[in-house]
C-alpha cells in the first residue's frame, strides 16, 4: 500500500495504490490522515487532486477488517479531516468509488470522473449501513429521495447519472489525472462551495418517508439493513449534522456485528473467490471465441441468449427444419422479454439474435470452440449426439453436456479425445440464474476444466466444481429437501404451512410451490430412473399425484389447485385426501413455522455434509454459493452450511437425532458429528 504526493505547480496530486481494488484499510486511512496534515502545511499548494491508481478508485472500506476491532483512525475521522483541509480536495474517480471510497470523495470539495465511472453506497448488500458520513451527506448533496434510492438498494450509478443527481461535478475525457488538474486549476483561488456537512437537506414532501418505508420494507423482505439504511437517512434529513452522524455511526457499528453481516461477508468472499479455485491457479485455458448449442428448448435457448449476451457468436443446432424454428422462436422470446423488461434496447435486441446462426447441419461446427449439449435427458439420444460431434469438431474444441442427472462420463463414452468433455451444468432460465456447476469426468484435462471457470466469467455466471454423482451438487440435495417436505405431510403438516414456512425462513417460495411451477413430471422421470438404479426414493405422495396427471400449474392442478388465469396456489381437497390416505397409521404431531424449518433445512445441510465428505464438492462454501444461486436460499443467511455453523453445529447435531429417532430424518451423517465437535465444515475440506 503506497500513498504518494506528487506536485503540479500549485496542485498536489495524492495517488492512493492499494491493490486489488484500494479498499480503505487501516494503513491506508492513516496515510490520508498524514497526506492532509503534509499538504495544509504547503504554503504552495492551492488545491489537491485525490486520485488512484490501478483499475479503480477506493472500492470501499477493506471488507477483511469487519471481523476484527475498528482501529483508528476511523474512517468518519478521515473524511471530516479532508473536508475540513485548509486546500479544496478534488477527488478523482475511475472505476468505481464504493462504500467508503464514496463517502471519502463525499468529503472532498468537488468530484470529478471519466464517464465509464460507477459511484454508489453498496453496503446494505453486505447487511449494514454506510458507517462513514455516506447517509448524511448524501441528501445534503443530491437530496433525500436520490439518497433513499442509492444507500437502501445499493446499486451503483453510472457517472453520467451521477453528474446528473449533483454527485460528480465535472466529467473527464482523455486522461483522467490530467483532465482533474485542469478542473483543479480552474477552481483554485475561486470561492469554495460550502462543505456538505454543512448543507441542509431540502423537505420532502408530506407521507414520503412512510411511503419509502413501504417500498424498502417489501424489498428488502428479512434483510435488516436497508430499513436501517432508510432511517439513518431520514435521521440527517431532520436533524443537524452531528447528531445524524453519531446515528449513524451507532447503526453501523450494531448491523457490522451482526448474524446478516457475518453471512453477507461469508457470501460476498466467497463469490470472490469461486471463479478462481486454488487447484486450478496457473492452469492456463483455451480462448473460447465460437459457440454451438445442440437442442433449442428451455435450456438451449437460455443458454444461447447467455453466450450471445457474452459476445460470442452462436450456432444453434436442432433436429430438423421445423425445431431449428421452435429454437429461434425461443430465443426471440428471451430477448424480445429483455426488451419489454427494459434491460436491452430493441438495436441491441436484434444485434444479439442476429448472431444465432440455427441448422440441423452439425458439420456447421467443425471450427467452433465450444459445444454445449441440452437435448432431451436421455443417455441414448445424448450419446448419438457426441458421437457426431467427436466426429466432426476439432480435436481442441471443448464439448460440454447440460445434463441434470445423468453420469457425464457415461455420456462421454465412445468421444474421442473425452478429456476435451465436461459437463457445464446451467438452471433455468439459463440467461438469468447465476449458478453453474461444472462438473469434469475422470478424463477431463485440467486446462478443459479451466477453460470451464473462465466460461463462467465470461458470462457472468458464479461458477462451482461438482462431482459426479445422482444429481451433483444441487439437485441430489433438492431430493432430499422433496422427500422431507413429503415426510412431513405424512406427519401432521400441510403442504400450505410447509410452503409458508420456507417462505418466512426467507425462500422465494415453498417445496410444493415450486413443484407445480417446474412440474412434479420432471421429479418423477428421475425418481423412475434412480428405481431402476435400485435406489427406493421417498415420494409416495408426489407418486400418486403423477399417477393422477396432477403435474402443477400446466395441468391446472399439482400439490395445489389453480383456476385458469391464475397461478396463485389455491389448498386441494383431492391432495388432502390422498394425504391423509398415505398418512394414515403414522404418528401425527403439530408442526409450526421453526420445528418446518428445522425438518427442511437440517437434513439438507445433512446430505451437503455428506457431498463434502465424498469430496464432490470440495468447500462448504461452494455448496451455499449452490443453494443461493440455484435455489433461492437466503443470502443474509449465507446459505445451509454457513447457516449451520452460525447456529452451531452441535446443536443442528442435536435436533437431526431427535428427527431421526422419531423417524422423520436420517440421522447426522458421520461427517456432521465430526465437524460438529471442531465447531466448523472446515475440518472436512483437506
Ligand atoms: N475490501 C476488501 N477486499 C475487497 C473489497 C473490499 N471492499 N472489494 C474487493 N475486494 C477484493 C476481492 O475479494 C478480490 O480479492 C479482489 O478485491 C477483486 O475483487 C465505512 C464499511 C470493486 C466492483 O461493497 O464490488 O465501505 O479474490 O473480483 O470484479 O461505509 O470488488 O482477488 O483475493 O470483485 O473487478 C463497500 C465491494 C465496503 C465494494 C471490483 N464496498 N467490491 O470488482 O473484482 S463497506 C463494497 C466490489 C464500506 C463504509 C463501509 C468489487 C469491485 P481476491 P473482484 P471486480
Ligand atoms: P426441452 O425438451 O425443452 O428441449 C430439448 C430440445 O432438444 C428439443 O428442442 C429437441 O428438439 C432437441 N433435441 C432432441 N434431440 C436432438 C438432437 N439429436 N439434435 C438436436 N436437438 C435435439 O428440454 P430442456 O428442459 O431444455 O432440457 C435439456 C437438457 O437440459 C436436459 O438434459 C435437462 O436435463 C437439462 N436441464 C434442464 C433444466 C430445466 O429446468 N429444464 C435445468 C438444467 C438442465
Amino acid at each position: 500500500m503506497t500513498v504518494t504526493i506528487a506536485r503540479e505547480n500549485a496542485i498536489a496530486v495524492v495517488t492512493v495504490d492499494n491493490p486489488p481494488v484500494n479498499a480503505l484499510s487501516q494503513a491506508l486511512r492513516q496515510a490520508l490522515v498524514e497526506a492532509v496534515a503534509e499538504l495544509d502545511a504547503d504554503a504552495a499548494v492551492k488545491v489537491v487532486v485525490l486520485i488512484c491508481a490501478g483499475r479503480t478508485f477506493i472500492a470501499g472500506a477493506d471488507v477483511s477488517e469487519f471481523g476484527k476491532p475498528p482501529q483508528p483512525p476511523h474512517l468518519p475521522d478521515v473524511v471530516a479531516g479532508i473536508e475540513s483541509a485548509k486546500k479544496p480536495w478534488v477527488a478523482a474517480v475511475h472505476g468505481s468509488a464504493l462504500g467508503g471510497g464514496l463517502e471519502v470523495a463525499l468529503g472532498c470539495a468537488y468530484r470529478v470522473a471519466v464517464a465509464s465511472a460507477s459511484l454508489g453506497l453498496p453496503e446494505v448488500k453486505l447487511g449494514i449501513i454506510p458507517g462513514a458520513g455516506g447517509t448524511v451527506r448524501l441528501p445534503r448533496l443530491i437530496g433525500a429521495a436520490a439518497a433513499v434510492e442509492l444507500v437502501t438498494g445499493g446499486s451503483p450509478v453510472g457517472a453520467k447519472k451521477a453528474q446528473a443527481l449533483g454527485l460528480v461535478d465535472a466529467l473527464i475525457d482523455g486522461d483522467l489525472r490530467a483532465g482533474a488538474i485542469a478542473f483543479a486549476n480552474e477552481i483554485a483561488g475561486k470561492p469554495l462551495p460550502q462543505p456538505i456537512s454543512g448543507r441542509a437537506v431540502a423537505a420532502v414532501e408530506a407521507g414520503f418517508w412512510e411511503g419509502a418505508e413501504k417500498a424498502v420494507a417489501a424489498k428488502a423482505k428479512r434483510e435488516a439493513a436497508p430499513l436501517r439504511a432508510l432511517a439513518s437517512v431520514r435521521k440527517a434529513s431532520e436533524t443537524d449534522f452531528a447528531s445524524a452522524m453519531a446515528f449513524e455511526r451507532e447503526t453501523f457499528l450494531a448491523l457490522r456485528g451482526s448474524e446478516q453481516a457475518a453471512a453477507l461477508r461469508h457470501v460476498f468472499f466467497a463469490e470472490r473467490a469461486a471463479p478462481r479455485p486454488p487447484e486450478l491457479a496457473g492452469v492456463t485455458t483455451r480462448d473460447l471465441r465460437s459457440a454451438a448449442v445442440i437442442g433449442g428448448g428451455t435450456m438451449g435457448a437460455g443458454i444461447a441468449a447467455a453466450l450471445r449476451d457474452a459476445g460470442l457468436p452462436v450456432v444453434l443446432v436442432e433436429r430438423d427444419d421445423a425445431a431449428v424454428e421452435r429454437g429461434l422462436a425461443n430465443i426471440r422470446a428471451i430477448f424480445e422479454g429483455s426488451v419489454k423488461r427494459g434491460r436491452i434496447t430493441p438495436e441491441v435486441a436484434a444485434q444479439r439474435i442476429a448472431g444465432v446462426t440455427g441448422s440441423d447441419d452439425y458439420g456447421l461446427l467443425a471450427d467452433t470452440d465450444l459445444v454445449i449439449e441440452a437435448v432431451f435427458e436421455d443417455l441414448a439420444v445424448k450419446r448419438a449426439v457426441f458421437e457426431k460431434l467427436s466426429a466432426i469438431c476439432r480435436p481442441d474444441a471443448v464439448l460440454a453436456t447440460n445434463t441434470s442427472y445423468l453420469d457425464p462420463s457415461l455420456i462421454s463414452e465412445g468421444v474421442a479425445r473425452p478429456e476435451r468433455f465436461l459437463g457445464l451444468h446451467f438452471f433455468s432460465p439459463a440467461h438469468v440464474m447465476k449458478l453453474l456447476e461444472i462438473v469434469p469426468t475422470e478424463a477431463t484435462a485440467p486446462e478443459v476444466l479451466a477453460t470451464g471457470f473462465a466460461l463462467a466469467r465470461q458470462l457472468g455466471k458464479i461458477p462451482v466444481r461438482a462431482g459426479i454423482c445422482d444429481g451433483f451438487i444441487g439437485n441430489r440435495i433438492l431430493k432430499v429437501t422433496r422427500a422431507q417436505a413429503e415426510r412431513l405431510l405424512l406427519s401432521g403438516a400441510t403442504p400450505s404451512a410447509v410452503d409458508a414456512a420456507m417462505r418466512a425462513f426467507g425462500l422465494p417460495m415453498g417445496p410444493f410451490e415450486a413443484q407445480d411451477l417446474g412440474g412434479l413430471d420432471i421429479a418423477a422421470f428421475q425418481r423412475k430412473a434412480a428405481r431402476a438404479r435400485g435406489e427406493t426414493p421417498f415420494a409416495p405422495v408426489a407418486e400418486r399425484l403423477c399417477a393422477m396427471e396432477r403435474f402443477g400449474q400446466k395441468t391446472g392442478g399439482g400439490w395445489y389447485d389453480y383456476v385458469p388465469g391464475d397461478r396463485a396456489p389455491k389448498p386441494s381437497e383431492a391432495v388432502a385426501a390422498v394425504i391423509a390416505e398415505e398418512a394414515a397409521g403414522r404418528p401425527q404431531q403439530a408442526w409450526n413455522e421453526a420445528s418446518i424449518a428445522d425438518a427442511i433445512i437440517l437434513p439438507m445441510v445433512n446430505e451437503a455434509t455428506r457431498i463434502l465428505e465424498e469430496r464432490v464438492a470440495l468447500r462448504s462454501a461452494d455448496i451455499d454459493l449452490v443453494k443461493i444461486h440455484g435455489y433461492g436460499f437466503p443470502r443474509w443467511r449465507g446459505g445451509p452450511m454457513h447457516y449451520a455453523e452460525a447456529r452451531g453445529l452441535a446443536g443442528v447435531v442435536a435436533v437431526l437425532d431427535r428427527l431421526a429417532s422419531e423417524g422423520l430424518a436420517e440421522p447426522p451423517c458421520g461427517g456432521l458429528r465430526r465437524a460438529a465437535e471442531a465447531g466448523s465444515f472446515s475440518v472436512l475440506a483437506k
